[in-house]
C-alpha cells in the first residue's frame, strides 16, 4: 500500500481570512500531494514498498542509504502536513482561544504563561531561516514540553519526539496572502489552532 492524500477535516475556505482558500487548496492538492507522489516513487519497486507506512523514524531507519534522503524529505513532508492539517480548525468553531486542562497547566509551568509560550513559539517560527517548521512537542519519553524548529521537511518525529503543535513556515504556506510578512502569518495562526486536538495529543504522549 502506498501513501495517500488524506482529506482535510474542513473546507479549503474554512480557515479564512487567516489562511486563504487558494493557499489551502494549492498547499493540500499540489504541495502535500507532491510529497506523497515523491515518497511513493522513492519506495516503488524496493523491498520497502508498502512497509514504510508507520512512524517516520522507523521508515528512515529501515530504508537504505541511497533512498534515505528522498524518504526523509518526502515521507517527512507527508507526515508533517498530515499533522499540520489535523491541529487546525475554523476560527471560533474549534479554532483559536487557549488550551485548557493538563496542557494549559504544563504550558504555564514551563513557559510562565500562555502569552510567553506564544512569544517563544512565534520566535522559533520567525527565525527559522529559509524553509522549515516550528513545533511544540515532547521528548521521546513524553517529558520536557518545549518549542523548537526544524529545516526543510525534517521533523521531531525523525528523532522519535512527539510533536503536539506544528506550523509550516515554508513560503508556499503563506506567500499568496502574506508575501514576505511571515510574522503576520504566524499571528494569524493563533486564530485557527485546534487546542482540543493539541490537548488530545498531549494526553496521548505525555509520560
Ligand atoms: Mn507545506
Amino acid at each position: 500500500m502506498s501513501f495517500e492524500l488524506p482529506d482535510l477535516p474542513y473546507a479549503y475556505d474554512a480557515l479564512e481570512p487567516h489562511f486563504d482558500a487558494k493557499t489551502m487548496e494549492i498547499h493540500h492538492t499540489k504541495h502535500h500531494a507532491g510529497y506523497i507522489a515523491k515518497a511513493n516513487a522513492a519506495l516503488a519497486g524496493t523491498d520497502w514498498d508498502g512497509k514504510c507506512t508507520g512512524e517516520i523514524l522507523a521508515c528512515i531507519q529501515m530504508v537504505p542509504e541511497n533512498i534515505r534522503t528522498g524518504v526523509q524529505n518526502n515521507v517527512g513532508g507527508h507526515a508533517n502536513h498530515s499533522l499540520f492539517w489535523s491541529i487546525l480548525a475554523p476560527a471560533g468553531n474549534g479554532g483559536g482561544g487557549e488550551p485548557t486542562g493538563a496542557l494549559a497547566d504544563e504550558i504555564n509551568k514551563v513557559f510562565g504563561s500562555f502569552e510567553e509560550f506564544k512569544k517563544q513559539f512565534a520566535e522559533q517560527a520567525a527565525t527559522r531561516f529559509g524553509s522549515g517548521w516550528a513545533w511544540l512537542g515532547l521528548d521521546k519519553d513524553g517529558t520536557n514540553l518545549h518549542v523548537g524548529s526544524t529545516a526543510n521537511q525534517d521533523s521531531p518525529m525523525m528523532f522519535g519526539h512527539k510533536p503536539l503543535l506544528a506550523l509550516d513556515v515554508w513560503e508556499h504556506a503563506y506567500y499568496l496572502n502574506y508575501q514576505n510578512r511571515r510574522p503576520d502569518y504566524i499571528n494569524a495562526f493563533w486564530n485557527i489552532v485546534n487546542w482540543a486536538k493539541v490537548s488530545e495529543r498531549y494526553e496521548q504522549f505525555k509520560a
